[in-house]
């Protein structure tokens, strides 16, 4: 075991989800040492535990891991639970964190980020309970980045990831495991496989695209080998260490491929997509996007028809700037709907007391008490298993969605790479005139009320601030601003557009053009174009 000298390096402040930074970054000298180091020092020492570790395998996940493994067995860890080949996606990690007792584990993704030596890699750490650590923990891993002198870490050689079953490194048991068996079972346990296989069996066609990243072996052993789909429903499924050279995040610009699928005039019946680590899913139908706002609404209103959630559901989450349509649900099931800040890690405690059974967010996340993270895969069995049941198309739910809550027209628009300065400069202008907002008229929309979300976790109080700037028109429209907090350069500013519509003669617009007087707006009231120089977003979702 050695003691390496150390001093603290700037720049380890985790953001919405774990550390993520350039790969050359991640390993430079020290820079994955000192976090791994601070991690374990800021959630109580090393010393007895059991983790759990995997990533979405990426560009140095096999090397990072085997420096993890190493400070580990130096730190006292009992036991580690390593995904074969390094390999868990985020979802998979939680349930064997939840599974397998463990206090914690180590998640080595940079998510929707691409990958590659000259792209991003990621570090998060979770909790016992599965889920991403809380913004207290975060907070005591941050300051222990800043104070740090020395890491442990064995010298020993490295561990082989590829061998299933136990070895050992120092006095600490490695335990190499399937990533997908104890995933599928989960699933199993929550759909109903019988009437999904029922569907595929009678001509039901799909294409899930892995997007060369993690969840390609999750896909194929669940919809191809176990449920009888096609050969070939899982597009781009092996995954490899750059994602194909691509951007992992399944939205309509990036998951092009499958875009062109779905609305080909021979389109199969029913498309998905999932990002880097598995936790995201995009949902199309023939000729039929799905917004992820949408699409939490929809599995709220009709997961009793799974048996995972047969009694029903306790309540519902989403986070701030994801549309009101789960509201507008929630109310009509007669259950609680809590509004929380961006980021998985707020709806941990809201799971854990029970209080809440399905979550999500516009960002193409959603997920159940199953486990702590958002889940792309289980989002797609049980749009399946919703599709067994009822024998709807999607685009025909979505349609009675519509007819029976209202419509909530919705679009992201992200201005990436942003001067930070420009970026804070719009922000700290547009906050300090949110009090004078209501009643004044922008682009022809007179503003009903504005503030900046701030949030109170009900279950153990906690208080998180600055989570975003609001505008709510009068007429049911809303403009939020966010800054991004996964990025690796420069600021991100994203816009959320939302336009309620009860109007049934009104349902089937497009919602660019639904939207654009409430863009209009947006812009006005912030100044957006003239303090950021940038006249228009470079991704819409
Ligand atoms: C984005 C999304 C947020 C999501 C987070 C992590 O954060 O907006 O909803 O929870 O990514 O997702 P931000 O701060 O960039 O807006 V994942 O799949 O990248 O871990
Ligand atoms: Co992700």
């Amino acid at each position: 075991m050695t003691l390496i000298e150390t001093t603290p390096i700037a720049g380890q402040k985790p953001g919405t989800s774990g550390l993520r930074k350039r790969t050359a970054v991640f390993m430079g000298p020290h820079f994955l040492e000192n976090y791994v180091q601070a991690t374990f020092d800021g959630t109580g020492g090393a010393a007895g535990k059991t983790y759990v570790v995997g990533g979405d395998g990426r560009y140095f996940n096999d090397r990072a891991i085997q420096v993890i493994l190493r400070m580990a067995a130096a730190n006292g860890a009992l036991r580690c639970i390593v995904g074969q080949g390094g390999i868990l996606s985020t979802p998979a990690a939680s349930n064997l964190i939840r599974k397998t007792g463990a206090d914690g584990g180590l998640i080595l993704s940079a998510s929707h980020n691409p990958g590659g030596p000259d792209a991003d890699f990621g570090l998060k750490f979770n909790g016992a309970n599965g889920g991403p650590a809380s913004e207290s923990v975060t907070a005591e891993i941050y300051a222990r980045t800043q104070d740090i002198t020395a890491y442990h870490i064995a010298e020993t050689q490295d561990v082989d990831l590829g061998a299933l079953g136990q070895q050992r490194l120092g006095d600490m048991v490695v335990e190499i495991v399937d990533p997908v068996a104890d995933y599928a079972a989960l699933m199993e346990d929550l759909f109903d496989f019988n009437a999904i296989a029922a569907l595929f069996q009678g001509g039901f066609t799909m294409r899930f695209d892995a997007m060369h990243a993690v969840t390609g072996p999750y896909a194929t052993a669940i919809l191809e080998d176990r449920l009888g789909a096609a050969k070939g429903t899982v597009m781009n499924g092996t995954p490899s260490e750059d994602f194909g050279g691509g951007h992992p995040d399944p939205n309509p610009i990036w998951a092009k491929d499958l875009m062109d699928v779905m609305y080909a005039d021979d389109a199969p019946d029913f498309g998905a997509a999932s990002d880097g680590d598995g936790d995201r899913n995009m949902i199309v139908g023939r000729g039929a996007y799905v917004t992820p706002s949408d699409s939490l609404a929809l599995l709220a209103s009709k997961a009793h028809l799974a048996p995972g959630y047969q009694g029903g559901l306790a309540g519902v989450a989403r986070s701030m700037p994801t549309s009101g349509a789960v509201d507008r649900v929630a109310e009509a099931l007669g259950i609680s709907c809590y509004e929380t800040p961006t980021g998985w890690k707020f709806f941990g405690t809201l799971l854990d007391a029970g209080k809440v059974t399905l979550c999500g967010e516009e960002s193409a996340g959603t997920g159940s008490d199953h486990v702590r993270e958002k889940d792309g895969l289980w989002a797609v069995l049980l749009w399946l298993n919703i599709l067994a049941e009822t024998k709807m198309s999607v685009a025909d739910l979505m349609a009675e969605m519509w007819g029976t809550y209202g419509r909530c027209y919705y679009t992201r628009h992200d201005y990436e790479d942003v001067e930070a300065d420009r970026a804070n400069a719009m922000f700290d202008g547009l906050r300090a005139r949110l009090g004078d907002l209501a009643g004044e008229v922008f682009a022809g929309q007179t503003v009903a009320w504005a503030d900046e979300f701030a949030y109170d976790d009900p279950v153990d109080g906690s208080h998180a601030s600055a989570q975003g700037l609001r505008v709510g028109f009068e007429g049911g429209g809303r403009a939020v601003f966010r800054l991004s907090g996964t990025g690796t350069v420069g600021a991100t500013i994203r816009l959320y557009l939302e336009q309620l519509e009860t109007n049934a003669a009104r349902l089937g617009l497009d919602p660019a053009e639904v939207l654009a007087p409430i863009n209009a707006a947006a812009l006005a009231l912030s100044d957006l174009p003239a303090v950021t120089g940038r006249d228009a977003p470079n991704v819409i979702t």
